[in-house]
């Protein structure tokens, strides 16, 4: 019953981590903040440090509450064992500094979340951890990319900001040629619409803050992976840098998650309207969204994906300034980073998300400087296109 054995997903996003609590029979799961709980005996508090008895010890080691979240995401990905950690990038740096060493290599996506680059190319580099950014969509680049020390091919699909697609089975066939772990993250599309596990991927990763949460008001990350991994890391990353939730963020993210699957069927269904609509507007160059025939990777999203999630870009004619034009004279959407909230967001990659990269690496890595990105929200549809519409007017003359 706990693992969610046998329940489908929306079974499982509403019960997993949501027990009763036994004691008081409180239907929600409770709060537990505290940083530290009383040991019962010396014997019993040396016995839990030992890890011979259960238990908890001090909230940065483990609280009932980031327990619950914990075996709720880990059900929801089919994985044996979830992690919280109080951002995405805390994370991923978690999951991959407690897999790399100086002297290991890395092969990650050149097109990545700005921070995840700059963790790359400016710290992991820093401390002696070689990266290259390949094309992950091009197998052959990986494959030739992959040397005797790489240990982790990393990734996102789709990829943040462009919607590129990595095709998950071709990444596992190389990686388990070559003995290395895959690491993907999974934050856009969620594990409603994908499940990386099952295609043998070793580790997702997640911006718990986007659609897990899904409100606008938490920070948090979550990884999944084996019991043996995840507990290597839970010994070493996640304790020693420290990077915990905190426990109303977990319940924040708990409570969350219950409506995932409701929400996750409104994002797609608003953001294929909104696709189709910028697709067929005059002063649009170019529409970027998986659930589009257009999509050069729309046969691949319907392999590997059972929907094609809430996230768009667009190129408009005109470019940056255009752009800048939208994006300002917005009303109803908001001009703001993040992304898989209530709300429609719309920002500009070049000059926010993704400025931690140079020039030259976005250009690599796809990011058009003048592409605008729109996280579509629960609001009704026809409201979210009049009042692009408002806005592409004064950006493009249509
Ligand atoms: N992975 C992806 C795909 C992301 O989009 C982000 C954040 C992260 C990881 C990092 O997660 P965090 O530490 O922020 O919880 N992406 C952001 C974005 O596109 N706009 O603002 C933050």
């Amino acid at each position: 019953m706990d693992k969610g054995d046998g329940m489908r997903l929306e079974t499982k996003a509403t019960h997993v981590g949501h027990e009763p609590e036994p004691l008081t029979g409180s239907i929600v799961t409770p709060i537990y903040q505290t940083s530290t709980f009383v040991f019962p005996s010396v014997d019993e508090g040396a016995a839990r440090f030992s890890g011979e008895s259960d238990g908890f010890i001090y909230t940065r080691l483990g609280n009932p509450t980031l327990a619950a979240l914990e075996r709720c995401v880990s059900a929801l990905e089919n994985g044996e064992k979830a992690i919280a950690f109080a951002s995405g990038m805390s994370a991923i740096s978690s999951v991959v500094m407690a897999i790399v060493s100086a002297g290991d290599h890395i092969v990650a996506d050149r097109c990545v979340y700005g921070c995840v680059y700059s963790l790359f190319s400016g710290i992991l580099r820093r401390f002696g951890v070689d990266v290259d950014f390949v094309d992950c969509s091009q197998v052959a680049e990986v494959e030739r990319a992959v040397k005797p020390n790489t240990k982790v091919v990393y990734f996102e699909s789709p990829s943040n900001p462009v919607l590129k697609l990595v095709d998950m089975e071709a990444m596992v066939r190389i990686a388990e040629r070559h003995g290395i772990m895959t690491v993907m993250d999974n934050t856009f599309m969620t594990p409603f619409f994908q499940r990386p596990l099952e295609w043998g991927i070793d580790v997702v990763v997640h911006s718990a803050t986007k659609y897990l949460g899904g409100h606008g008001d938490v920070i948090g990350g979550i990884a999944v992976g084996p019991r043996e991994l995840m507990d290597q890391i839970a010994e070493t990353t996640q304790k020693d840098l420290g990077g915990s939730l905190s426990p109303f963020d977990a319940w924040l993210i708990l409570r969350g998650i219950k409506t995932l699957h409701v929400r996750m069927e409104r994002h797609e269904y608003n953001a294929m309207k909104v696709a189709e609509f910028l697709e067929g507007h005059k002063g649009v160059e170019r529409v970027y969204y998986p659930g589009l025939k257009s999509h050069p990777q729309h046969e691949l999203a319907k392999k590997q994906m059972t929907g094609f999630g809430g996230m768009i870009a667009v190129e408009l004619k005109g470019g940056f300034e255009a752009g800048r034009t939208l994006m300002d004279s917005v009303k109803l959407c908001q001009l703001a980073v993040s992304l898989g909230k209530t709300t429609t967001l719309v920002e500009h990659p070049a000059s926010m998300t993704h400025s931690t990269m140079t020039p030259e690496a976005r250009q690599a890595a796809g990011i058009a400087e003048g592409l605008v990105r729109i996280s579509v929200g629960l609001e009704h549809v026809d409201d979210i296109i009049a009042d692009l519409s408002q806005a592409l007017k004064k950006a493009t003359g249509y």
